[in-house]
């Protein structure tokens, strides 16, 4: 695989960025921490940034009122609530109503004050739990939806249909990427809410830390999932906002709704709790606690779209791992 970056954005389209103003929504998370990082090398000095405090994005008035005032060129909506399969199972009052929020604020004031380009950030969960795996983008809505997550899903397929809306009748350039499982800097490491990821490097580590003989992975360690460096996802950001004709080719039916992000690879939730034992280097055992849900058996992403456009993923998973946990070990 490339280094992430070694795929060049189009010249033209990253200039036009560059020399544009760009707000990216949800700038301390995980994705808008990278995005920021990937946007600040790629030389574009004009982002616009607001705490949750500054910019409440659940509210409608506030945002139509800053994105009018402020008229960015580029907005990047990496704001989103989002939680593993606990979290999502638990509060999907909050999961439907929040991420509702944010889209449809943000995509329709977009509109309202003629945003340039916009990119919304789904996820993975929004195809059928039986979907035929690698999951190609034709798979939207073709089945019903896994269980633990589906109000978190409704919302992200709710957000690619208004990008599709607004430029099927008002012409705006709205795109969507949908990205696999993420993990690396600035992520979630809260037991309770967090991925599966952060939560086995947690626990993996308090296991070495407090010599503890044994460490719970819930679950039966059976599904497969797929996971994708946060900076490998900012990368690929950048590059789709830079695709000259995402949406506007002429033939209507060659309109891109959204692209898959992945890696293309995945493994057992077992294997990955082993590469994590072994990344921290914890020697005592695991043990599968079957009475936490599964979630979808089996989630890895068709991305032969997007690498056909030119970007393929650069982490490899191990050296991933050994980075988010060196990540861990000084921001604990
Ligand atoms: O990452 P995760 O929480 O979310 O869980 P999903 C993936 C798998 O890892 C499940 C297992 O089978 C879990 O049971 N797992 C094992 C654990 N040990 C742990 C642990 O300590 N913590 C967690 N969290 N899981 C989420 C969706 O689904 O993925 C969201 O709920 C979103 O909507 C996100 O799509 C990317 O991959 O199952």
């Amino acid at each position: 695989m490339s280094e992430p970056g070694v795929t060049e954005p189009d010249q033209q389209e990253l200039a036009k960025l560059r020399n544009g103003k760009i707000f990216v929504a949800g700038h301390r998370g995980m994705v808008g921490s990278a995005l920021v990082r990937r946007l600040d090398r790629a030389g574009c000095e004009n982002l616009l940034l607001r705490t949750h405090s500054q910019l409440d994005l659940e509210n409608q008035q506030q945002v139509l009122d800053f994105i009018q005032s402020e008229k960015p060129d580029f907005v990047f909506i990496a704001a989103a609530r989002v939680g593993g399969i606990q979290a999502n199972n638990s509060n999907p009052a909050e999961f439907i109503y929040s991420n509702l929020m944010i889209a449809t604020n943000l995509i329709n004031a977009a509109w309202k004050a003629s945003v340039q380009r916009l990119l919304f950030l789904g996820s993975s969960c929004i195809y059928p739990k039986h979907a035929p795996q690698p999951m190609s983008e034709d798979s939207l809505l073709t089945g019903t939806l896994e269980p633990t997550n589906e109000a978190y899903a409704i919302a992200k397929i709710a957000g690619i249909k208004l990008c599709e809306s607004y430029n099927r009748q008002y012409g705006t350039d709205f795109r969507s990427l949908m990205p696999t499982n993420l993990y690396g800097p600035n992520d979630n490491f809260d037991l309770k809410t967090s991925h599966v990821l952060p939560a086995l490097i947690r626990k993996f580590h308090e296991a070495k830390t407090n010599d503890s003989d044994t460490v719970e992975v819930w679950g039966s360690g059976t599904p497969k999932r797929e996971f994708l460096h946060v900076d490998d996802l900012a990368d690929a950001c950048l590059y789709v906002s830079c695709l000259p004709g995402f949406v506007y080719t002429e033939n209507i039916d060659q309109r891109l709704s959204h692209l898959n992000v992945g890696t293309g690879q995945d493994l057992t939730i077992a294997e990955l709790a082993y590469k994590i034992k072994d990344t921290v280097g914890y020697e005592g055992n695991i043990r599968f606690n079957p009475s936490y849900p599964d979630g979808t058996p089996r989630k890895l992403l068709d991305v032969s779209k997007l690498n056909g456009l030119g970007w393929k993923a650069g982490i490899e998973l191990s050296a991933g791992l050994r980075s988010t946990y060196d990540w861990y070990l000084q921001n604990q």
